[in-house]
């Protein structure tokens, strides 16, 4: 791929990032992300389709509820809203290029600053949509996702699709059909909806049951508009407990996948999984991607990590090597996703103000998935990690056991078996032992 830059360089001094093995001692190269290497019969690109995400790395500004911004950039300079952002598009793809990756993710106002206007806002992201096009068809760099930001204006303060006032749910509706036109103009992948505010900060003043029947329709309106357009991708929902709201209403991979099927909506939407969210919810990472699996739904992943002493939504670069392995063992064993990717909605931290630290970031997690995905594969391949789960369940394989899974025995036939079987054996889960295993294998 070639580095692709706009009139002015922004990130000087880097060049394009390289494989270069485990042993480098260059900081500024992968060294386990090889994207053309084939493992497990498909490229590592193709695995992890790894996607930038705008907001954070191009957007944020390390400004945080106690201190002004820390992040200064010079693409953010130019007094009219949309040479501004050509600029942070240039510096974009730039990034994007630099690290050789192959998808980027993006909220229409991470684009170009949006008014109170709806038809200037149109025009704006009009005006950017084609910027980008040129941009993706010079560098090949894709869209994984595009999505609308339903949560920062005011006017979303009681929620977006889920507000009580109809003509707050207006605008929502005249954004998301924007945000789409440009994601279908931009032949995106798929189309995400996070209901950041489409929930409660208190049931006192909430009808939830008329809030959710509007999500509803809501999502059943923004897909049939997209499907007439052509749009052949895929929804997905990112869960989220809670953060802005105090309940969110997309609170889990279970319980969205449930209000998907109450609605009518599991053909057109799956999952995208953010692992801070999972743990907010108060699950492992894990859990939220084997639910969306074993549902058929692991559409993409939006990849982080949270912080064990504090309860928020930190959304650090992920670099948990144990972490990673056991989801790409359960991404593996599921069959990779469904349209997504791998996109980081992940944030340097305030005090990390160097542009290198940009790339150091990104370069970690690339790293620690690529590296993960090789650790996952050879335990699939090599070790005894699907055979002792495997055995664990043997009993239903035949005989009783099997015959009770078709649905054959009744509530006497099981005691006939118990009595005629006496007292079950004591039978370990062998958890640390499994455990090792995947230490031996990192
Ligand atoms: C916030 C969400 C958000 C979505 C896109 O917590 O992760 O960034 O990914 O709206
Ligand atoms: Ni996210
Ligand atoms: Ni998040």
């Amino acid at each position: 791929m070639p580095v692709i830059t706009g009139d002015k360089e922004f990130f000087k001094g880097i060049g394009q990032i390289k494989y270069e093995g485990p042993q480098t001692d260059n900081p500024l190269a992968y060294r386990w992300y090889d994207a053309n290497k084939t493992v497990a019969g498909r490229t590592m690109k193709e695995h992890l389709r790894f996607a930038v995400a705008y907001w954070h790395s191009f957007c944020g500004n390390g400004a945080d509820p106690f201190g002004e911004p820390t992040h200064l950039y010079d693409w953010n300079d130019k007094a009219d809203a949309v040479a501004r952002a050509k600029d942070k598009m240039d510096a974009a793809f730039e990034f994007i290029t630099k690290l050789d990756l192959p998808f980027y993710c993006f909220h229409d106002v991470d684009v170009v600053d949006y008014t109170n206007d709806v038809s200037d806002n149109e025009k704006r992201l009009q005006a950017l949509t084609e910027y980008a096009k040129q941009k993706q068809a010079a560098s090949q760099v894709q869209l994984l996702w595009g999505t609308a930001n339903l949560f920062s204006n005011r006017r979303y303060m009681n929620g977006a699709a889920t507000n009580p006032d109809f003509h707050v749910l207006a605008h929502a509706g005249a954004q998301v059909k924007a945000a789409l036109d440009a994601t279908i103009a931009l032949g995106g992948h798929n189309y995400v909806f996070w209901g950041g505010r489409e929930g409660y900060m208190s049931l006192l003043n909430t009808n939830m049951k008329r809030e959710q029947e509007h999500l509803a329709r809501f999502l059943h309106t923004a897909k049939d508009y997209a499907r007439k357009q052509g749009f052949k991708g895929v929804f997905f929902i990112e869960p989220k407990p809670c953060e802005p709201t105090k309940h969110q209403y997309d609170y889990d991979s279970a319980t969205v996948i449930s209000f998907l099927r109450q609605y009518d909506l599991l053909k057109d939407f799956k999952l995208n999984i953010e692992v801070n969210h999972a743990t907010l919810a108060g699950h492992t990472f894990t859990h939220e991607l084997q639910v969306a699996v074993d549902a058929g739904m692991l559409g993409s992943m939006d990849a982080n990590r949270g912080d064990y002493q504090n309860g928020w939504d930190t959304d650090q670069f992920p670099n948990n090597i144990n972490e990673l392995v056991e989801a790409m063992l359960i991404i593996l064993e599921g069959g990779g996703f469904q349209g997504g990717g791998i996109n980081f909605d992940a944030k340097r931290r305030r005090n990390s103000t160097d542009a290198e630290d940009l790339f150091h970031a990104h370069i970690g997690g690339i790293d620690t998935f690529a590296r993960a995905l090789l650790v996952a594969d050879t335990i699939l391949k090599q070790s005894e990690y699907k055979k002792i789960r495997a055995e664990r369940y043997a009993s239903f394989d035949s005989g009783k056991g099997a015959a009770y899974e078709k649905g054959g025995l009744s509530l006497e036939d099981l005691r006939e078996y118990a009595i005629a079987n006496g007292e079950p054996k004591v039978i370990s889960g062998r958890q640390e032992y499994l455990e090792n295993l995947i230490n031996r294998y990192i």
